[in-house]
């Protein structure tokens, strides 16, 4: 078992009070000279890629490429990052190692408790091997406290703890600024079926109550997540499944005992710190010593 998990929340508080200035910086120095390396291997230095890989989608903060097998494709995460409908825009050195680890740890875990997803296994640095799917053209959000478009929509004060979760659907479509849509919508128009949108609820509860168990376990509060949905084919029969991504990109958390931001919001509220933030979820979850911190191989007391 992960140590993180194996950590009582007493432990995780002692660890959040241990992290500043002492385990940091050394990530933050280390990441970003691993992600240049990874890039030198895989890139011409003209910034091309060395094999010729089929392009399949190229996305905001991700790119998909032809997979070794059919039904098979290839997630890269880029370090590119953007918010509000990418009117906002930059580059952060090393996120996008960061969110391979991230969302490589979580999809497992994930399976781990039985919820189907695309995620096969992690090539390299940036890439995971995944299972095409077809995506539902939907975003799916999970909320436990009021954040971001909620609190701004209904005037409920960022930070006040939800009287239960709510889930929310928006429609994937950046022309019209991925409006909120109801099953009604949902149905009408045919995105999804009454019982994909089920199937997508019964998951999507399950997985904020297993994310929020495991977030909480290392001293985060887990407010909120989008995830999306993809129909996988095998003969005859069609699965939902979890697809996408998992990373601070797609949900928001917050340090139990600062409240400080540990996701895209640093970014899209010019806090700064972005990937420092990411690393320092990386390193609460347990994901990154082995490669960042030889001589550190779990959480570490402090008096
Ligand atoms: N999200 C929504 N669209 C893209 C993303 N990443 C995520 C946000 C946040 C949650 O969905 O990162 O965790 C709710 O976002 P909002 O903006 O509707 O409050
Ligand atoms: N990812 C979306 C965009 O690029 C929204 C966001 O994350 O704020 O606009």
């Amino acid at each position: 078992m992960d140590p993180a998990l194996a950590m009582s929340p007493r432990d995780a508080l002692v660890l959040c009070g241990a992290r500043k200035g002492m385990v940091q910086r050394p990530l933050r120095e280390r990441l970003p000279f691993q992600a240049r390396i990874f890039d030198a291997l895989n890139n011409k230095p003209d910034g091309t890629k060395m094999k010729s890989r089929k392009l399949v989608y190229e996305g905001k903060a991700k790119i998909l490429y032809e997979g070794p097998e059919p039904g098979t494709l290839i997630q890269y995460f880029k370090d590119d990052t953007t918010a509000f409908d990418a009117k906002k825009k930059a580059v952060l050195e090393g996120k996008g190692v960061l969110n391979n680890r991230i969302c490589e740890y979580l999809m497992t875990q994930l399976t781990g408790i039985g919820v189907p997803n695309h995620f096969m296994r992690r090539l390299n640095m940036r890439e995971q091997l995944i299972r095409e799917v077809e995506i539902i053209p939907l975003e799916v959000v999970v909320r436990n406290v009021s954040a971001g478009s909620f609190a701004t929509r209904l005037g409920v004060e960022e930070g006040t703890t939800l009287p239960r979760s709510i889930i929310e659907f928006f429609l994937k479509d950046d022309k019209l600024h991925d409006p909120m849509v109801s099953e009604e919508h949902i149905t009408a128009f045919g995105w999804a079926t009454p019982q994909e949108l089920d199937d997508m609820t019964a998951l999507a509860i399950r997985i904020n109550d297993f994310l929020s168990g495991l977030f909480l376990g290392v001293g985060i509060r887990l407010v909120d997540f989008k995830i999306e949905f993809g129909r996988l084919w095998e003969g005859e029969m069609m699965r939902v499944i979890l697809a996408d991504e998992i990373s601070p990109d797609s949900m928001r958390l917050w340090d139990l005992r600062t409240n400080e931001k540990l996701d895209k919001d640093r970014f899209r509220r010019d806090l700064g710190g972005v990937t420092e933030a990411y690393s320092e979820v990386a390193r609460r979850l347990g994901i990154l010593t082995e490669v960042h911190n030889p001589e550190r191989k779990g959480p570490v007391l402090v008096k």
